[in-house]
């Protein structure tokens, strides 16, 4: 079968997903495009051959199209999420799943209703063949006892709409669901460390480098810098501490250079360029369940949920630099 997919959302990572269903993806065709910009969906829908709709409603209740895949800004994700819902089809959603937690509530609730998976949420990093090496060896023991972690999320700079507040939910979320997945427990305190410099690359109204500390039900630690504005490249670093051993994300090059110059790797300049395997793999699951017609897996609703709790503790922390708890309700069946 191949799954007919409306596409909502013509930016940056929606065209870069486009681009992958047309290259990469088995089993799918794009057969909508959605976006408020009329001239964006109408070019799009001509080069891509789909039809263009400018309305997102209308386009999920269309026989034109099979299951969701939504690249739309935060804000109006929820509404378009429900939408899907009602209309019984299945959703990838890119992150967040909703800008705050209690909207993500909402989601879960409708969910719960319906009685099965049916979103997929878009934390790519869990499809990353680093990661899940990762996880491997958390997982077998080797590294014994998890005491700490070291993340680096950097970044070679970010647009001018970026604000201070999404170092926290836009960026950190993605450790902060990586972590859960590498640990297998949840986050229970976040704290926001304002170092007392910053790059002077950074925009007035941002302060970066951040340092944000997280700890986790069993007691690790884990300290993230993010720095989005670190100029030289796409730079995601991941140290797990264990008592008997250490493991670090390896960066995905396959070759390095030797030349007058020295020794040289390429640095990946952007996630779709750093993270293309896992985006890759992430679509192709989501489509191998809609042909098939099985319940979602992967990163879910709840999970989508939970990093929302986190991000508002990190934002009160963010304001005024305490440590704040995440209280985590109990988790329904249909995510166990
Ligand atoms: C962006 O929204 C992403 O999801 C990227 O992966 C992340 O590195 C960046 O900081 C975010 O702004």
């Amino acid at each position: 079968m191949n799954a007919k997919i409306g596409l909502i959302g013509l930016g940056m990572i929606g065209h870069d997903h486009l681009k992958r269903f047309k290259n990469v993806i088995t089993g799918a065709q794009v057969t909508a495009v959605c976006d408020i910009n009329r001239s964006a969906a109408d070019a799009v829908a001509n080069e891509y051959g789909a039809t263009a709709f400018y309305d997102a409603e209308e386009m999920i209740s269309s026989d034109l199209i099979d299951a969701v895949f939504i690249c739309s800004i935060g804000p109006v994700h929820k509404a378009q999420i429900l939408a899907a819902f009602k209309a019984g089809k299945p959703v990838f959603c890119e992150k967040p799943l909703t800008p705050t937690a209690d909207e993500s509530k909402e989601i879960i609730e409708a969910e719960v209703i319906a009685g099965k998976r049916l979103l997929q949420l878009g934390f790519m990093r869990r499809y990353d063949p680093g990661y899940q090496a990762l996880k491997t060896s958390i997982d077998g023991g080797d590294l014994g006892e998890i005491m700490l972690i070291h993340c680096a999320h950097r970044n070679p700079s970010v647009p001018e709409s970026y604000t201070l507040e999404m170092a926290v939910n836009d960026s950190a979320t993605h450790e902060i669901d990586i972590i859960r997945y590498l640990l297998n427990e949840n986050i229970t305190s976040v704290r926001v460390d304002r170092p007392r410099k910053s790059t002077s690359r950074a925009l007035p109204h941002l302060q970066d480098p951040l340092i944000v500390i997280f700890e986790t039900e069993s007691g690790v630690r884990i300290d993230d810098e993010l720095f989005v504005n670190c100029h030289y490249g796409y730079d995601i670093r991941c140290e797990v501490i264990g008592e008997n051993a250490i493991a670090a994300l390896n960066e995905q090059q396959l070759i390095t250079t030797r030349s007058i110059n020295g020794r040289a790797q390429h640095i990946a300049q952007s996630c779709m360029e750093r993270f293309a395997t896992a985006y890759d793999r992430e679509v192709q699951t989501f489509i191998d369940h809609v042909n098939a017609g099985r319940q979602m897996t992967g990163p879910s609703s709840w999970d989508g949920y939970v990093v929302a709790l986190v991000c508002d503790a990190g934002l009160a922390s963010l304001k005024d630099g305490e440590k704040h708890d995440v209280i985590i309700p109990s988790q329904p069946a249909l995510y166990q």
